[in-house]
């Protein structure tokens, strides 16, 4: 069944890209995390992420979400990095499978670990399946992936093929938070070609010149965190080029 925060990213979808803004617990204070989903939606975002590959969850996550919600309309949906990184204050989770990792711990036993607080808290979980490409940075050494080498798009396509025969609604191929590049345009371009479910990518996307390359390759949301930490007025030209 689709759910309403789906539902709203699938008919948003079906006008232009789409572009979400990764506030990560570690890295943000409360005041910081306000101001960067408010200078998101000023920018043209459309929806926060909140989540880090380090665990931090309970009283501090929903302390955060509260806040964010305060300070802007966008929906928060969790991109977990944990199975206790799930708040009833968000609006959906990111319901994810890391698909690559060699540990079942974090291909289904954590999903099972969470499952039932999903349902308690009444979030909408959102079915995507996570592959993570080299260099993978945090994410990719803490989920203990087999990364997809950059050069290989084959093994991306053949996953996310995988992934939407598996039943999940979307696809999210990660360079990692802080990578040096974004996955490349040709990875996109393949796995676009065999999939027909969504497309999310993210990882290093810096500057309008790169997001245009994978909007162009048909990427169909786009991701950066790393950028309104450091330089919070090119989310403003990098939302444009993704959306033009
Ligand atoms: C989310 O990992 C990304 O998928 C965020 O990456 O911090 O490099 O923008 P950046």
């Amino acid at each position: 069944m689709t759910g309403k925060i789906e539902k709203y990213l699938l008919d948003k979808l079906q006008k232009e890209k789409l572009h979400f803004s990764l506030v990560d617990p570690d890295s943000f204070s409360i005041d910081e995390a306000k101001s960067a989903a408010t200078i998101s939606e000023e920018a043209g975002s459309d929806a926060i992420l909140i989540g880090g590959s380090t665990h931090t969850l309970g009283n501090y996550l929903d302390i955060l979400i509260e806040s964010i919600k305060a300070s802007t309309k966008l929906p928060v949906i969790i991109f977990p990095g944990g199975v206790a990184q799930v708040s009833p204050k968000a609006d959906a989770i990111l319901f994810m499978s890391y698909m690559n990792s060699r540990n079942p711990y974090f291909i289904t036993k954590s999903q099972a670990l969470g499952s039932f607080l999903v349902k308690k808290t009444g979030i909408e979980p959102i079915p995507t399946g996570y592959l993570v490409v080299e260099p993978g940075e945090t994410v990719g050494w803490m989920g203990e992936a087999d990364l997809i080498p950059r050069k290989k798009p084959q093994i991306a396509a053949a996953y996310s093929l995988a992934a939407q025969y598996l039943g999940m609604r979307f696809v999210y191929l990660e360079a990692g938070s802080g990578a040096p590049e974004t996955v490349t345009p040709e990875m996109v371009g393949l796995v676009k070609k065999v999939i027909d479910i969504p497309l999310i990518v993210g990882g290093g996307i810096r500057s309008p010149e790169s997001a245009k390359k994978l909007a162009m390759a048909g990427a169909d949301i786009f991701v950066t965190g790393t950028i309104i930490e450091k330089e919070k007025e090119k989310l403003f030209d990098i939302i444009k080029a993704i959306k033009s």
